[in-house]
């Protein structure tokens, strides 16, 4: 296995992720690992299209809603990319910044990235399960990629707790992957994805060992049931305000 530096805007030294370009005899399903974190913001450069410029709007958007003495909510924070962004464009404010992930290896290193990137800020990093969390005084939560990870069946709850925990005026960004109902129009976005991947150095047998690895684990939505649910939790307004190929992010108001 070859290990390759890389230098990321804003990111410092990354490894590069080759953690599928061997063949496997049977493809474990993936989890959030050490191995994985010390890639991460390779992988997800070079398999999400357009997460650079998700994480930057993010920050642009939250200014919009994040206010005085409130908590901002990063869920599956993983190396923090999120609140970094928050915190970039939100200086000025006082906030709880309070960063959940389920993987140690993740939080470890978010840890140590967030006190060197904003070594003023008050942040709180909690390793558990977002869905033991208790949401409060809240004006941003951020579920950037994650809540595609939890079992659909709970997905619901999670979203009426984070509406129960924000206050009036504030604001959920909820980014996924997108399934699409028509078969053939799923399948046109899927190609189109891997084609993505494929510019970006992925070969044909990492972007197939990937795809078994994550499929247990990762249950896509439509955008329509997205937008249903949020309904559903109470969220008054829904835009989606940002798509590249099967990959969107939508902004939930309260
Ligand atoms: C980013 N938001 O860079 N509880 C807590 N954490 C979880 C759970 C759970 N139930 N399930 C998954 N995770 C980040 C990217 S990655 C997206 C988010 C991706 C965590 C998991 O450990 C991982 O760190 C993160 O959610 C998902 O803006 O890898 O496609």
């Amino acid at each position: 296995m070859t290990v390759c530096l890389r230098m990321l805007s804003g990111m410092g030294m990354t490894k590069q992720d080759n953690l599928f370009s061997d063949p496997k005899d049977s493809v474990a399903d993936f989890s959030f690992d050490a191995m994985v974190a010390d890639v991460f913001p390779d992988m997800l450069r070079r398999s999400i299209p357009g997460y650079e410029n998700i994480i930057s709007m993010l920050g642009v958007l939250a200014r919009g809603y994040a206010k005085n003495n409130t908590c901002v909510y990063d869920l599956g924070c993983s190396l923090g990319a999120a609140t970094l962004s928050v915190h970039r464009h939100t200086r000025d404010l006082s906030l709880q910044h309070i960063c959940v992930d389920n993987s140690a290896a993740m939080i470890q290193r978010c840890q140590s990235k967030l006190k060197r990137h904003m070594p003023a800020s008050s942040v709180e990093l909690i390793c558990d399960d977002i869905q033991n969390i208790q949401i409060k005084n809240a004006s941003v939560v951020l579920l950037n990629f994650t809540l595609q990870f939890l079992p659909p069946k709970t997905r619901l709850s999670l979203l009426e707790t984070i509406y129960q925990g924000l206050e009036e005026g504030g604001v959920l960004i909820l980014s996924e992957k997108l399934i699409f109902s028509d078969q053939g129009v799923n399948q046109q976005f899927i190609d189109w994805h891997h084609e993505f991947k494929r510019a970006n150095g992925y070969s044909d047998l990492e972007i197939s060992q990937k795809r078994m690895a994550i499929e247990n684990v990762m249950i896509p939505d439509t955008l329509a049931t997205h937008k249903q649910r949020l309904a559903e939790a109470g969220f008054s307004q829904t835009q989606q305000w940002f798509q590249a190929f099967n990959f969107s992010s939508l902004v939930a108001l309260k």
